[in-house]
């Protein structure tokens, strides 16, 4: 199976045979340093070009150029359906994400077992075999298509931990969350059962080389003021260190969760330049995986994106290995398929414009810098004496020392607590017995049964991670609640290539409308929600609201479900004239130069329409480098013509906003009447212009074109140089 730009991803065609799917490769794969010379620049943090993309908007003003940050990008993609997620995970990965990052809307750590074919709809997407091998297996043609390894991440959590990481082994997960403070802070697991877990996942990760990435970050986001927490963020990101590397782990397989800790309006630079910098001192050897901030992202997407551009400032000047990107409306919805295009936009934009920032600007340890990371670091360090002389970690949990809302060693009293003698899972772990024999070929620790020089799975011929032939495909076990049927559901729909607005799911029906109110926001709310429903949209809700004044205005964005069907088969779409790009239209000037004249015609004294489709200002005609003889206002048609053969023109353009008594249509004719009289109609393109001026109607008048609303230069001289080079081919033939 290959994809082609040209047709969508079938998702049938994903899920059949998925029992036979194998993935191709396991591990985790860095970007490649790219070339210095993309286009006409020259760049220093870069990796190789992306083999199809969609570029940045501007990127048309600098020869299409797409260049990608060196660093691995995520997108953070569930949306509670897999099935919608692959076709999502496509889009991101021609934005440049090569992390697809599988967060579950509804912690899978809740579940104290494998699942193994549980289905959607009871709380999100659990993490089954079934997901994990649609997702790998439709990831393994969106990077054939973009021509860069995709990362595919989920997270090793709760109860079911070590069986999770076995099987994230078995179908090829390339990256992983594990952290045993995640479990015993905020899913409650006893400590000694999250540490024990915890040390068998590591290992297995560590064995398929999957990279892991730490939890130090929920501290951040679940902290009431999250600068305060950041010499315990550090203890945090040691202890997961300290106890992978003991897991064997190597370090380049262990990645940092850093977050800048505040966003605006507090001073955020100043507190998390020297927290990042900390971090990079105090861990050198390890992988730094930047997020952005979400602790303090509220509805506004604009605000989202300033911090998050904050927070890659940080990342450009300190460093980082993975960029990590949630979304701009993670703060008030389930993150939409535009929005994570929307964020991976943000990113590369950001970083790519700050490409080799680093050579021209340093940082100053000498100063302020230097001494607030010391601070910030001997914090780190008293609080990890703390812990020592309280006897270790599990006692510090039991006195509340994490999550505490006190810049450390100042203390609230509100961390959170837990009990070595409580938890999900006590006492559900024991020593191992002097005969215990585990029949696999990765386990922590030793294998006490095991006859020397063999591994655990020699004794019956290879395990699931050494033959894939072992793996047991279980399909979901729900009859209703399963891929096939969410997908029949819409069947016909898909079938008869109907469109209906998206933005999860595939026909969900999800519009949002722009409104802007001259009321306060309570009223204003309540208004803009009766005028969706006016509107015909159902369910309509207020997901942002941006007060301009107290009593002046409110900005709206109101989203809603709009169940309209649109048979694209039965549009009539008018075909669009094919408009030459700046550079074919210059290079045609340079071989072949061009003049025109142009004027305002007749007793019309209008001349702004002309002069923005002639000046360089706004993209006009000189603007590509045609010479246009600008005559002015109410000029007489003969004039017209008689200076287009005095300056040897090649073109005439006539504008008439004026149209009373048909005197537009009277001018066109009469101009090409004109030319024909003084035998010059062969050699001269006649254009014609203004509000009221259709293409066809130019042509009724025997003009070669018409230019009307809303032209823009670069059109009208798109047409005049294809027709001229066609004219000079014509004359050659
Ligand atoms: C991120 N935006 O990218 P469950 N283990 C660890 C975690 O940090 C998490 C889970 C497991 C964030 C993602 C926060 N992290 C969200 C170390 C979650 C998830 O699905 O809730 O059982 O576990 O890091």
């Amino acid at each position: 199976m290959m994809l082609r730009a040209d047709d969508k991803l079938d998702i049938e065609a994903i899920l059949a045979d998925l029992d036979q799917y194998r993935p191709r490769r396991r591990g985790w794969l860095w970007r490649k340093q790219g070339p210095r010379r993309i286009g006409p620049f020259d760049y220093r943090e870069v990796s190789e070009n992306l083999k199809q993309s969609v570029p940045l908007m501007a990127a048309k003003y600098f020869e299409d150029i797409n260049p990608q940050p060196e660093m691995v990008l995520t997108s953070e993609i569930a949306s509670g359906r897999f099935e919608d997620d692959l076709r999502r995970m496509r889009m991101a990965a021609w934005h440049g994400a090569d992390h697809m990052m599988v967060i579950r809307t509804a912690g899978q750590s809740h579940i104290d077992g494998l699942m193994e074919g549980t289905p959607e709809g009871v709380g999100g997407v659990p993490i089954t075999r079934k997901q994990l091998r649609a997702t790998r297996k439709a990831l393994d043609l969106i990077e054939d298509e973009v021509g860069r390894p995709i990362n595919l991440h989920s997270y090793v959590s709760g109860l079911a931990g070590p069986e999770i990481a076995v099987m994230f082994v078995e179908e090829g997960v390339n990256g992983a969350h594990q952290d045993p403070q995640y479990n015993v802070l905020y899913r409650n697991v006893n400590m000694v059962r999250s540490f024990v877990d915890a040390a068998e996942a590591k290992f297995l990760l560590a064995g398929s080389k999957i990279a892991q990435i730490d939890g130090a970050h929920n501290a951040n986001a679940t902290a009431r003021q999250a600068w305060k927490v950041m010499p315990e963020l550090m203890v945090q990101h040691a202890i997961n260190c300290a106890y992978s590397v003991a897991c064997g782990m190597p370090k380049e397989l262990i990645c940092l969760s850093t977050v800048p800790p505040t966003a605006p309006p507090a001073p955020a630079l100043r507190l998390d330049l020297p927290y990042a910098v900390a971090l990079r001192w105090l861990f050198e050897g390890y992988k730094m995986r930047a997020q952005m901030n979400s602790r303090y992202m509220e509805s506004d997407t604009r605000e989202a994106t300033v911090t998050h551009v904050l927070n890659l400032l940080i990342t450009r000047l300190t460093h980082a290995d993975i960029q990590s990107n949630i979304t701009p409306d993670e703060g008030r919805n389930v993150p939409w398929h535009y929005n994570n295009i929307a964020a991976l936009n943000t990113v590369n934009q950001t970083l790519v414009g700050m490409d080799g920032l680093s050579d021209m600007v340093k940082l100053d340890y000498d100063g302020e810098l230097g001494t607030i990371v010391r601070e910030l670091v001997e914090r780190a360090v008293l609080f990890m004496e703390e812990i020592v002389e309280r006897g270790g970690y599990f006692s510090a949990v039991e006195a509340g020392m994490f999550v505490d809302s006190g810049l450390y060693p100042e203390r609230m009293e509100d961390g959170i607590v837990r009990q070595l003698g409580g938890g999900v899972g006590l006492d559900t772990t024991l020593p191992r017995h002097a005969d215990y024999l585990a029949p696999v070929c990765q386990h922590f620790g030793n294998n006490p049964g095991l006859p020397e020089g063999q591994k655990g799975c020699d004794l019956i011929g290879g395990c699931t991670i050494c033959d894939s032939e072992k793996v047991f495909y279980i399909d979901e076990l729900d009859e209703n609640d399963r891929v096939e049927c969410r997908l029949s559901e819409f069947d016909e729909h898909r079938a008869a290539g109907l469109l209906r607005p998206e933005v999860e799911w595939y026909a969900d029906g999800v519009v949002t409308l722009n409104v802007f109110l001259p009321a306060p926001a309570a009223v204003a709310e309540y208004a803009g929600q009766q005028m969706a429903k006016r509107l015909g949209i159902q369910e309509p809700e207020v997901v942002h609201k941006r007060v301009m004044h107290p009593s002046e205005g409110t900005l709206l964005e109101i989203k809603g479900v709009v169940n309209i069907d649109v048979d694209p088969a039965l549009l009539e779409i008018p075909v669009k004239e094919d408009v030459w790009s700046e550079d074919e239209i210059r290079s045609a000037l340079k071989e072949t130069p061009m003049r025109v004249v142009a004027a305002t015609v007749g007793d019309d004294e209008h001349s702004v329409g002309m002069r923005e489709i002639i000046d360089i200002k706004h993209g006009g005609l000189e603007k590509f480098g045609i010479d246009a003889h600008y005559l002015g206002t109410s000029v007489p048609i003969d004039k017209v013509v008689d200076a287009a053969i005095e300056i040897d023109a090649q073109a005439v353009l006539i504008s008439t906003i004026i149209t009373h008594a048909d005197v537009h249509r009277l001018n066109m004719q009469r101009l090409h009447d004109l030319c024909v009289e003084k035998g010059v109609r062969n050699r001269l393109l006649l254009v014609g212009g203004g509000t009221q001026i259709t293409n066809d109607m130019a042509k009724e008048c025997q003009m070669d074109a018409g230019f009307g609303r809303g032209t823009k230069g670069i059109e009208v001289a798109s047409f005049l140089v294809k027709n001229m080079k066609q004219r000079e081919r014509d004359g050659e033939a």
